[in-house]
């Protein structure tokens, strides 16, 4: 089954054509040097991400702090066309104004080579509630929190999202009924997953915290790369807020 026919919050809007993802895959490849490791496993950022930076999987976690202005630079002279094409689509998507923050993590990329592609699949199950790490002027969301996923390089054998029906209303309930005590065992409580297969230059928006992980592909080769543009957005005081 389609996501599109299984999950309205889910949807893919075309953004950039093959020739655009070429040029802008230069240009992540040309800044190799500025590439963070994530994992040795074949993992890298280009850019900070607040899930990585905040939470202790890099040894100095100051490092979020000290080096956010200079990524975030980086990010944004590099990638100065592709933010404003980003903006102006998630504009149209979202109504109201869009702006990539100032404060956070602009969006960037995940970079995952060769066999990490596919070893991503084993990631858990997981909702983005990112921006509850973050410190923000305002707490009053005007919507539903935001993801968004750009992919600009896929494997040879493709590339997608595993997702999952179940809600943080869900996974609330079942806590308050004592039918779990931690997202492991809800992990296993899980409804069938789905596979919302992703193209080249489209962008997949999840309108609402959905139950996602990296989606596992078979066949992936030593060569392939898996490369994706990714971000929030949390709409306060009328305004849009797109970070990682
Ligand atoms: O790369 C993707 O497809 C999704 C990444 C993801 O699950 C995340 O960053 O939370």
């Amino acid at each position: 089954m389609s996501t599109e026919a299984f999950d309205k919050r889910l949807i893919n809007i075309p953004m950039l054509r093959e020739s655009e993802c070429a040029s802008i895959l230069e240009q992540i490849n040309g800044l190799r040097h500025r590439w963070i490791t994530r994992n040795p496993n074949r993992f890298y950022s280009l850019g900070r991400a607040t899930y990585l930076d905040t939470m202790g999987i890099e040894p100095a976690k100051g490092a979020f702090q000290c080096r956010l202005k200079s990524d975030n630079y980086l990010l944004q002279i590099s990638f100065k066309s592709l933010y404003l094409v980003l903006g102006e689509l998630l504009q149209g998507v979202l109504g109201g104004k869009v702006e990539i923050t100032r404060e956070f993590a602009v969006p960037g990329f995940h970079i995952f080579l060769g066999e990490a592609s596919a070893g991503a699949g084993m990631a858990s199950p997981h909702f983005d509630m990112q921006y509850r790490l973050l410190k923000w002027a305002e707490e009053k969301d005007e919507a539903e929190p935001i993801s968004f996923t750009l992919p600009i390089r896929l494997p040879r054998a493709g590339g997608g999202l595993d997702v999952w029906k179940d809600t943080p209303a869900d996974m609330e309930g079942r806590y308050r009924r004592g039918e779990m005590a931690s997202i492991h065992q809800y992990a296993e409580k899980l409804g069938p997953r789905h596979f919302h297969r992703y193209s080249l230059g489209h962008l997949t928006v999840h309108l609402d915290r959905v139950l996602h992980r990296v989606g596992s592909v078979a066949g992936v080769q030593p060569d392939d790369a898996r490369i994706t543009l990714q971000g929030h957005g949390r709409k306060l005081d009328g305004v849009w807020h797109i970070y990682w």
